[in-house]
Parts: structure tokens; C-alpha cells; sequence
């Protein structure tokens, strides 16, 4: 039976963004839905049928940050999402612009200590110990 994921085996992914940059990691506040507004992400959004995750992310992080990135390895496990969607993390890294939250409430630089103390979004809270890994490796 179909349950929304279309004929493909494949779940739809949502792919997320660790970007770090001089030894700090940069989160996003969510203003939407109400349950995760105020809260912190890693960047980023459903990637588009026909589009790689590389390709997807970089348009997400345009659209969202007003940045040009270059998509990387993968960190840390997939987390399993409503509506046979999976939520991936990506290491990216930023080759030109500042990001500025155009569709976010904030962005913010953290750095390992900060990030401890941050309210993430329950789903990031599982990379919680690649993206310290990350941060000290710097
Ligand atoms: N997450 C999540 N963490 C995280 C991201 C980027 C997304 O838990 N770092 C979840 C939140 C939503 C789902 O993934 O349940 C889709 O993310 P969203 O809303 O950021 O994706 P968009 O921007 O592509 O979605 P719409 O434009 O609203 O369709």
C-alpha cells in the first residue's frame, strides 16, 4: 500500500547543514511549527524531487542564509521522520557571503561549550556528539 512516499523505495530526505566556520558551528532559530519555534537547527530543508542531496542543500542554504556553500560527507545517523522522510546531516562549508536569517528568527556562531548549552531541536540532539567531535578537530 502507498503511504505517501510516492513509487520510490527511497524515503524523501530532509537534509540539515553542520557549517562550521573558525571554530564555531552555526545554528538557525526556527520560527515554525509552534512546537519548534524559539528552538535551534542546523540549517537546511526537503530536498526537491530530481535534485541530489548535495544540490539541495546548497539551494536551501541559499534561500534560507543568502549563502553559497559546498555540500560535504554525511555526519552522524540518519533520524527517522514523520511521513517516510529521513533527516540527514551534511559538514558543509561556506565559500562566499555572511549568513542572515532570512527565513529564521536568528543565526547564531557557536562554539563546543555554547552548543552544550543550546536548545536544539530534539531531532539535532542526536548529533549532539559528532558536531562537539567537529568543533574540537578544529
Ligand atoms: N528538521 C529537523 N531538524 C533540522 C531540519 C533542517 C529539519 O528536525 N535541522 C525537521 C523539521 C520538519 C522537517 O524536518 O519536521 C522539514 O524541515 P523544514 O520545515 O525545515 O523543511 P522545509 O523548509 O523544506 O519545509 P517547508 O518549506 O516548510 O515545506
Amino acid at each position: 500500500m502507498q503511504t505517501g512516499a510516492g513509487n520510490s523505495a527511497e524515503p524523501r530526505e530532509v537534509a540539515a547543514a553542520a557549517i562550521v566556520d573558525a571554530g564555531r558551528l552555526l545554528l538557525a532559530q526556527r520560527v515554525s511549527p509552534p512546537h519548534l519555534a524559539g528552538l535551534w537547527e542546523l540549517p537546511g530543508g526537503k530536498i526537491e524531487a530530481g535534485e541530489t542531496p548535495a544540490d539541495g542543500l546548497a539551494r536551501e542554504l541559499r534561500e534560507e542564509l543568502g549563502v553559497e556553500t559546498v555540500v560535504g560527507a554525511r555526519i552522524g545517523s540518519d533520524v527517522p521522520l514523520a511521513g517516510a522522510m529521513v533527516l540527514r546531516a551534511y559538514v558543509v562549508e561556506l565559500k562566499s557571503g555572511t549568513p542572515e536569517a532570512l527565513e529564521h528568527a536568528a543565526v547564531r556562531w557557536v562554539d563546543a561549550e555554547q552548543l552544550a548549552g543550546a536548545d536544539l531541536v530534539p531531532n539535532d540532539e542526536v548529533w549532539l556528539p559528532e558536531l562537539t567531535a567537529l568543533l574540537e578537530s578544529f
